[in-house]
């Protein structure tokens, strides 16, 4: 029974679990972020997926996790289901092992009924996809029980405590809100723990470290081209090129491999591949997409790779991102840029951002984004943490969303809006330069003027703007300088998906385009409404099967002509 309060009403609810009799954790790192045995009764089950003997559990499961299991006596089990599932070929679908281990210890139904119940549902679940993987799954719910083992609870577990984290560098609101928030914790935090705007703290995705990854590629430094494609393709930027100078690699891990930069511009520079395994989701895009021939990629279990290239990424950090060797427009050039798109908690092997990715990398620095709902809103913005992160100069993109249906017209707003201060600015600059000045707030007034329409150019006179009139308290030099925020041209962006772009934003999308104005849409066209599930949209082909499109697509795609 929980209480939910209202003013000084108090509401009780009932459909909350608080003390449950059973909590199975699918994903063995969980016990170390969440609270997952949180008022479990005293007697009761807990259901473990991990490939932990009972020695490597006293090290990975928290000391008082393990007195919990302790004190409440609880029966403990444990599987290495993703071990079953790999044998089997179902990769990571581990779902059929873990609900037979749910059937088995919950007594919800006697096991042989429950096993056949499940037997016949996946006959039904997956009987469109063909024989073989129906006889995967039976053959997961076969293996089962008997890899199924009972854990003999340690003496010692009685006195079992908890290690302090050492504290990082993260901020008041990752400590205060987003981390409470992610503990499931979200419910105890006072309205006031909120900006009063909805404003959230950008690039705080970084700060989550779920390892949620089985396995995350191993880089091979002898097989490596240095191509750069397996950052290009990363949906999560979690892979990256590091391109340093020697100075820069003082202190370096041993493990800490470089080879000499190769081709034009790399001259003097030391090269490295760095997977940051936390942040990773274990996709294997990367390997896959590796062109050498023998790959620089291999998969390998998160726990072989995780001790040392966890300090190697934590050391890449401090080295700066080499912007302006090599050309920003091209597939490795682009990928020395920062991307400021970071560690969204999109599924493993997301097609959509990638292409963010690399849009962050071209222009993240001047951008402004207007999301439609839809998985690249989810992804995108989901609270607590944030994925659009800023670089070293505390520039990055300014992200909104506002509804499934206006993106187009949302984003026409802020490109309106960017236009016409900026309108107004060129107009009180020509003022300005009726004035006597000094001869490099002359240049630099003149330059922007001219320039202001270039992206590099108008940042380049802003920038000596910004330092020119910093200590300028009044007159129109001073509204000059109040409107900095706009000296750079902006990159107006709007994003959604093809449910967006095709049905129910198409209106203000096609009103948006007939304007002719300066602004970027980009249409993450899969074929499906993907973030509900997958309904088909007027972008889902004719005959394409969808999750709730069964019986097929009977008319064709809608296409964009010209
Ligand atoms: C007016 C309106 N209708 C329906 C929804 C529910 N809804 C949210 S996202 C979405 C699907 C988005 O699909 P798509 O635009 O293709 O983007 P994807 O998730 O595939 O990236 C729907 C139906 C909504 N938020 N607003």
């Amino acid at each position: 029974m929980s209480h939910l309060r209202f003013g000084d009403v108090k509401i009780k609810s009932t459909y909350l679990i608080e003390n449950p009799d059973f909590v199975a954790c699918h994903k063995a790192n969980y016990v170390q972020i969440y609270d997952v045995l949180k008022g479990i009764k005293e007697g009761g089950t807990f259901l473990l997926n991990s490939q932990w003997s009972v020695q490597e559990m006293e090290k990975q499961i928290p000391g008082d996790v393990r007195k919990t299991i302790y004190d409440k006596k609880l029966n403990f089990y444990n599987i290495d289901a993703v071990a079953i599932a790999e044998k089997i070929g179902l990769g990571n679908r581990i779902n059929m092992i873990m609900q037979t281990c749910f059937f088995k210890l919950s007594n919800v139904l006697p096991v042989e009924q429950a096993i056949q119940l499940l037997k016949d549902d996946i006959q039904v679940m997956f009987g469109k996809k063909g024989d073989a993987v129906v006889n995967m799954n039976i053959k997961a719910v076969d293996q089962t029980l008997d890899n199924l083992l009972k854990v003999d609870v340690p003496e010692s577990w009685r006195d079992a405590v908890s290690e302090e984290t050492p504290a990082d560098s993260a901020t008041a609101f990752v400590e205060n809100v987003m981390r409470k928030i992610n503990a499931q914790g979200g419910d105890d935090l006072p309205v006031s723990a909120f900006s009063v705007d909805g404003v959230f703290e950008q690039g705080t995705a970084k700060y989550e470290k779920r390892g949620v990854a089985i396995n995350v590629p191993e880089w091979l430094s002898e097989n490596c081209i240095q191509c750069n494609q397996c950052a290009f393709v990363c949906p999560h930027a979690a892979i990256i090129p590091i391109v340093a100078k020697p100075e820069e690699l003082e202190g370096a891990p041993e493990s800490f491999v470089t080879l000499d930069g190769k081709g034009k511009g790399m001259e003097e520079y030391r090269f490295r591949i760095q997977v940051n395994p936390l942040d990773c989701q274990g996709c294997g895009n990367c390997a896959d997409i590796c062109p050498a021939k023998t790959k620089a990629l291999v998969m390998k279990h998160l726990s072989t790779q995780v001790e040392e290239q966890k300090i190697n990424h934590q050391f890449s950090t401090g080295i700066s991102f080499k912007t302006g060797i090599l050309k920003r427009e091209t597939v490795k050039g682009s990928q020395l840029y920062q991307p400021l798109l970071e560690f969204s908690g999109a599924c493993a092997g997301c097609g959509e951002t990638p292409y963010v990715k690399v849009i962050t990398q071209l222009f993240g620095e001047r951008m402004t984004i207007a999301n439609a709902t839809g998985c690249s809103s989810i992804w995108g913005g989901s609270a607590p943490s944030t994925p659009y992160c800023t670089n070293a100069d505390g520039q990055g993109p300014a992200w909104a969303s506002s509804l499934f249906e206006d993106a187009a017209e949302y984003g026409y707003g802020m490109m309106l809006a960017t236009q016409s201060r900026r309108k107004s600015l060129a107009s009180r600059v020509k003022q300005a330069l009726e004035t006597g000045l000094s001869r490099e707030v002359k240049e630099a007034l003149e330059g922007w003027l001219k320039g202001m329409d270039d992206a590099q150019e108008s940042a380049k006179y802003g920038f000596a703007l910004k330092t020119l009139l910093k200590d300028v308290n009044h007159g129109i030099l001073k509204e000059i300088y109040d409107e900095k925020d706009v000296f750079t041209k902006k990159s107006h962006w709007v994003f959604g998906g093809d449910g967006w772009a095709y049905d129910i934003g198409f209106g203000g999308l096609d009103h948006v385009l007939a304007s002719g104005e300066d602004i970027n849409i980009l249409v993450m066209d899969t074929e499906v409404y993907s973030n509900t599930g997958g309904q088909s949209s007027k972008a889902t082909p004719t005959g394409a099967i969808a999750k709730y499109a069964a019986s097929g697509k009977k008319i064709g795609k809608k296409i964009w002509a010209g």
